[in-house]
């Protein structure tokens, strides 16, 4: 049986509260819209007033420190995310791994303090330009899935993974549909050999990458699509919404 979408909305640093009135519009337009899992992952200091304002979608953070408390100016536990009203947390995304210096044990780290704390994780992996170009896209991403997924028991079944390819993040290049089928089929074998058959068969393999309402339909008929991470059309209702009817 086909899994439902999951079209998750990742607002990166954007938004104040004058923002809410596009969670409350996406949330109304997802209610109509039951054959789609709806998300928003907007920063840390509006997820408290999201899942207030918004009841129906999951609202999530972009990020956690892997620590449970302690020492650590400016930064989040995964236990006060989820106190915040958060269900899910986005780790490894290209941004903080690009800005922040993270690798794949920091954020199998944060993946693992995500379960800990009760939440669902999205563990972002993907290729560089140079990295495609020469031939080892696949082999990164295996590399990356290998190394920051979280273990564990029963850790499979809370952890849906985004391939977001940084050269299509943010700058309206996509890859082709067969590009994406290949490697959402690679993704699929790494995470039957790490979870099992069964297990790793379930997880959600999410496309990120310049997704807009005019491309959703054909990024999510490639194969093993299993929904998107969207960014920079999910600020808007109108746009958000238009890649979650393309999904319904
Ligand atoms: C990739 C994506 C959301 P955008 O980072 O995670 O952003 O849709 O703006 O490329």
């Amino acid at each position: 049986m086909a899994m439902r979408p999951y079209i998750v909305g990742n607002w990166k640093m954007n938004g104040t509260r004058a923002m809410l009135s596009e969670a409350r519009a996406i949330d109304r337009g997802a209610e109509r819209l039951v054959k789609v899992e709806v998300a928003l992952a907007p920063p840390f200091t509006l997820i408290h007033a999201t899942r207030k304002e918004a009841a129906l979608i999951g609202v999530g953070a972009q990020d956690c420190h892997a620590a449970e408390g302690g020492a650590h100016t400016g930064d989040i536990s995964a236990a006060m995310i989820k106190d915040a009203g958060a269900g899910f947390t986005i780790v490894g995304h290209s941004e903080r791994r690009a800005n922040h210096g993270e690798k794949d044990a920091d954020v199998r780290a944060k993946a693992e303090a995500v379960l800990a704390a009760g939440m669902a994780v999205i563990v972002c992996v993907g290729e560089t330009e140079d990295q495609r170009d020469a031939g080892k896209a696949e082999s990164v991403v295996a590399r990356q899935l290998r190394g920051s997924l979280p273990q564990g028991d029963n850790a499979g079944e809370k952890v849906t993974v985004a391939y977001e390819p940084v050269w299509a993040i943010g700058t309206g290049r996509t890859p082709t549909v067969e590009e994406v089928g290949a490697m959402h089929r690679s993704i699929r074998a790494v995470l039957k050999d790490l979870y099992g058959e069964e297990t790793g068969g379930k997880v959600r393999i999410l496309y990120g990458g310049s997704v807009k309402p005019e491309n959703a339909v054909e990024l999510l008929g490639a194969d093993e699509v299993n929904g998107a991470l969207v960014g920079g059309a999910s600020l808007t209702a109108e746009s958000f919404l238009g890649i979650v009817v393309a999904a319904a």
